[in-house]
């Protein structure tokens, strides 16, 4: 049925049987259009976000001042003499929209979780709760630029300085650019798919499970946001180009595009690519944690692929015909199309439901709705290549 898709598309677009290699797939001809007119010109928007971006360190410094108070998971003393459990506490990064906004919004509603809204834009975030209509009483928004190592560590002290507990962290951040033809880069110099997606988060993970560990709440979570678009073992993973971490020498060598590849695998830029990788390496890590620290700790660490939300902003930088035809696609081809709202309880989810503590999980959803452990791909399930993605992480963010 998928595969009918293939012929509403260009010639220059052919969709692979499961398993088996086909014709490379080059974005710039996706739908027969050429996506050079469509380039953005980002140069006369970054230094004025830039600017924006500094008075939005300050303002989550200021923010993160305001002091709440530690309460112990279960108040022994509640007025009618049950025992009652305090709000969870969950950090959400990229909680400005898509995914993670639903997610907030899910979680504020039940009165049972404070959301930090971990984000790069403090504007953006306050206005996008206020339209989700999240109480103010649920929320905080605190500055997070993933794309800059100086940044995490900034927003790992202002979380701290909050008082806050952390009982989970939901890795949901990235940005996926498709139709770029050279490489950007963060802050310290990676490729900013990867170093977004996977170095950022990797970092501020690192860094909160101590936190988390400090944890009181029955349940302390990490969660890091996966995809099906990561995994070859499925007909949307076999879409050129395949996610593939090679023998991780352009990780290796600190993805910079100068004396390394920006490139994971060590290969030739490709932004799609980039991000599906950049995928493999959430899956991957959150599987190292597990391996690493479960044990030792009780913090559940899980992944999952909430659906094809297709009405993101995940996709802006695609070309204007992609945006239009891609959620009629998912919902009446592939039938793969959940809605921001639905992908956001799934997600909320994964944070709360007591049945939903297996760590070590990948979670999917079946055609009602019912979450199921799935399937990773034989590289996304690799435990050697997990074990090398983390040691050179470790190196490139500082930490080794
Ligand atoms: P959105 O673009 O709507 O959300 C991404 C969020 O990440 C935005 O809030 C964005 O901030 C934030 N972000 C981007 N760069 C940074 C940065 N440097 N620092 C901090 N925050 C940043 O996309 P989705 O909601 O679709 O994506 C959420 C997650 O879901 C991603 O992990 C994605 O891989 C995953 N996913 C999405 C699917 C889909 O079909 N859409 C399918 C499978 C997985 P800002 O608002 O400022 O741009
Ligand atoms: Mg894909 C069951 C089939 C299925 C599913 C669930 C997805 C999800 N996709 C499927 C099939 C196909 N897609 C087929 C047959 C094609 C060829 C016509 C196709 C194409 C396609 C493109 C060009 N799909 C895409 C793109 C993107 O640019 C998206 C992407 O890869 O983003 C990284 C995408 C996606 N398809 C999905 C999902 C969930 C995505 C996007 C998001 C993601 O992985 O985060």
């Amino acid at each position: 049925m998928a595969l009918q898709a293939a012929s509403l598309v260009s010639p220059a677009l052919s969709v692979p049987k499961e398993g088996k290699s086909s014709v490379c797939l080059k974005d710039s001809s996706l739908f027969g259009i050429s996506f050079s007119d469509h380039l953005k010109s980002e140069f006369s928007s970054s230094t004025l976000r830039c600017k924006v971006r500094e008075l939005n360190q300050q303002i989550g410094a200021i923010r993160a001042q305001t002091t709440a108070t530690e309460s112990p998971a279960v108040n022994k003393a509640a007025p009618d003499g049950k025992k009652t459990l305090r709000k969870g506490s969950v950090v959400i990064t990229g909680a400005s929209s898509g995914l993670g906004l639903a997610t907030a919004k899910a979680l504020a509603e039940t009165g049972k979780w404070h959301v930090i809204m971990a984000c790069r834009d403090f504007l953006k975030a306050e206005r996008a709760a206020k339209s989700a209509g999240i109480a103010k009483e649920n929320y905080t928004v605190m500055h997070l630029d993933l794309a800059s190592l100086d940044s995490v560590r900034q927003f790992v002290d202002n979380f701290r300085q909050s008082g806050r507990p952390l009982d989970v962290l939901v890795c949901n951040a990235a940005v996926y650019l498709p139709t770029a033809k050279e490489p950007t880069f963060t802050a310290e110099g990676f490729e900013l798919s990867v170093g977004t997606n996977h170095l950022g988060h990797f970092l501020l993970s690192r860094l909160l499970l101590e936190d988390l560990n400090k944890s009181d709440y029955p349940s302390k979570r990490l969660i890091i946001v996966g995809s099906i678009t990561g995994n070859t073992n499925t007909l949307a993973g076999n879409v050129p180009p395949k996610a593939n971490l090679g023998d991780l020498r352009g990780l290796a060598g600190g993805l910079n595009g100068l004396n390394s590849s920006s490139m994971i695998d060590g290969g030739e830029f490709d932004g799609a690519k980039a991000y599906k990788d950049s995928k493999v390496c959430n899956m991957l890590t959150m599987q190292e944690f597990h391996r690493r620290y479960h044990e030792e700790t009780g913090i559940t660490f899980a992944s999952l692929y909430p659906g094809c939300i297709a009405t993101t902003g995940l996709f802006r930088e695609h070309i204007p015909l992609f945006r239009l035809l891609f959620p009629p696609f998912q919902k009446f081809i592939t039938k793969g199309y959940v809605s921001e709202d639905e992908a956001g309880k799934r997600l909320a989810q994964v944070v709360s439901e007591p049945s939903l503590t297996k760590s070590g999980v990948y979670w999917s959803w079946n055609k009602n709705s019912a979450s199921f452990e799935n399937q990773l791909s034989q590289e996304a399930s690799d435990a050697e290549k997990a074990r090398k993605v983390w040691d050179l992480s470790e190196k490139l963010v500082g930490l080794a």
